[in-house]
């Protein structure tokens, strides 16, 4: 706890959205806040209600299980459309799924309190919107547009794998789904520049003993003698939040089109390539 006459100067009053002062301290080193006690409470409920869940055994298949890989706890059935289940027929997982979206945006809504006492920018909580974004559309924003509350996925890890596949199947193909090739290429370029960054700060700074640390002149230089081009030290971090906050939406978007706004096949969806009149 070294850290913490240093980080004194940083624990300023104020900035809250809810509570004013109420929830204004620290525990240890973390900042509570109304957002820490409501991040703590959903977390806390939710994890319960799904050992509860596993307790209780999958209503899928009537299946009971304590093996880690095998819990399931699922949506209820497609019968249910978008009412109440109960608890044992898939209102577990719809508590759950209120208690992980209150959660997820009490930590949003707790970056949100930090940035404002530390005079920051809300870059933060706003690459976190994306993510829940993504998760609010496959297990909220889609099974709405469709009509059911089965359509959204389990929790349960081999299940949630099972989901994916089987919804990949009624597709055909879905990586033929064009707004799931776009959110892929950005996963995949995120990583490579996170690779590229992470790499080139390393070799700059902590050299091999005995030898000088280099600064970001350094790091130019090395992207323009190999490609010419150097994006900067403030640009790469730009760059890797657009990025990054672009795989959270072109997911979002690619899973809410496939049903609500594409019902057939993804190979189907090139017909307009094969359709146009140039190949007449
Ligand atoms: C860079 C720079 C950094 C970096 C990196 C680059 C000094 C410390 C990684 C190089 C990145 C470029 C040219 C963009 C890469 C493009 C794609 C599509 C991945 O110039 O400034 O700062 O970390």
């Amino acid at each position: 706890m070294a850290m913490l006459s240093f980080e004194r100067k940083y624990r300023v009053r104020g900035g809250t959205l809810v509570g004013g002062d109420l929830f204004d301290f620290w525990v240890g080193p973390f900042y509570v806040g109304f957002f820490g006690v409501t991040t703590a409470f959903f977390a806390l409920l939710g994890t319960a209600l799904l050992v509860y869940g596993a307790a209780l055994g999958d209503h899928t298949t009537g299946l009971q299980t304590w093996n880690l890989w095998q819990i399931n706890v699922a949506p209820p059935d497609l019968s249910y459309g978008l009412g109440l289940a109960p608890l044992a027929e898939g209102g577990i997982w719809q508590i759950v799924t209120i208690c992980a979206i209150g959660a997820f945006v009490s930590w949003a809504l707790r970056e949100v309190e930090i940035c404002r006492k530390l005079g920051m920018g809300y870059h933060v909580p706003i690459a976190f919107a994306s993510a829940i974004l993504a998760y609010v559309t496959l297990q909220v924003i889609r099974p709405v547009l469709l009509g059911a509350w089965g359509h959204a996925f389990p929790y349960g890890i081999y299940s949630h794998l099972d989901w994916v596949s089987n919804v990949a199947y009624q597709y055909l193909h879905f990586h033929y789904n064009p707004a799931h090739m776009v959110a892929v290429t950005f996963f995949f370029t995120t990583t490579l520049a996170l690779a590229l960054h992470g790499a080139l700060v390393l070799s700059a700074i902590n050299p091999k003993k005995g030898e000088v640390v280099k600064t970001a002149e350094h790091e130019n230089s090395f992207f323009r003698d190999n490609i010419g081009y150097s994006i900067g030290t403030l640009g790469i971090h730009r760059f890797g939040l657009l990025l990054a906050i672009n795989a959270g939406v072109w997911s979002a978007i690619c899973i809410v089109v496939s049903g609500p706004f594409w019902t057939r096949s993804w190979p189907d969806w090139w017909a307009w390539w094969l359709n146009l009149p140039m190949w007449n």
